[in-house]
């Protein structure tokens, strides 16, 4: 039999800081995935390659996270009688109902490290009560570390030759040159390296 093993790592350094979220009656968090897709965004870090969802309050009504593209295992099935406590908006996929205390952890990337489309998510709207949650994404790599600054020369945003012809290098040094822990995105056109 063919198989692999998979091994990844959730390192401390590798998480953002942790975000935290209140929604009140009738917010809600629409339908999105956790990993980028722009090369600025990945280029701190890597991809995001995990969430972890922790759940501050219990909330009356409405406010699950929702999975409207993921399959569920039949062995996982919930019985049908707990859909009854669920708002119409979680009934759209598989549901997380907050309660709190709890946390969730999913992935964002496939085992080969390319996104994971089923990992669609939404944060349903609060019904009754109000939600309070807090999330930590976990990169695959040092979330202190650009990645794109290594020894190559690139600028990260197509708008840098303009920006740095405006004179933003001096203007913006922070975002544009960096520093040595934390490159900036137009180190090539500001001429630092
Ligand atoms: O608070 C949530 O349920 C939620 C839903 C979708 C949070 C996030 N995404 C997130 O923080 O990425
Ligand atoms: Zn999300």
């Amino acid at each position: 039999m063919k198989y692999s093993v998979i091994i990844c790592y959730l390192l401390p350094e590798n998480g953002e800081d942790i975000q935290v979220l209140r929604y009140e009656h009738g917010q809600k968090y629409d339908p999105h995935y956790d990993y980028f897709v722009d090369k600025v965004n990945i280029a701190r870090g890597g991809h995001r390659v995990a969430t972890v969802l922790m759940y501050l309050t219990d909330v009356a009504k409405g406010g699950e996270t929702v999975f409207p593209s993921a399959e569920q295992e039949t062995s996982h099935r919930k019985a049908p009688v707990e859909n009854d406590d669920l708002s119409e908006c979680a009934k759209k996929g598989i549901a997380v109902k907050p309660r709190r205390g709890d946390a969730l952890l999913f992935f964002s990337l496939l085992p080969n490290a390319t996104p994971d489309t089923s990992s669609l998510h939404a944060g349903c709207p609060v019904i009754e009560g109000e939600k309070w949650s807090a999330t930590k994404w976990i990169h695959v790599d040092s979330f202190d570390k650009n990645l794109a600054a290594g020894g190559n020369c690139t600028d990260l945003n197509g708008s840098c030759e303009r920006w740095a012809a405006l004179g933003e290098c001096t203007k913006n040094p922070e975002y544009m040159v960096g520093s040595p822990e934390l490159p900036g995105y137009c180190r090539r056109s500001c001429k630092v390296c």
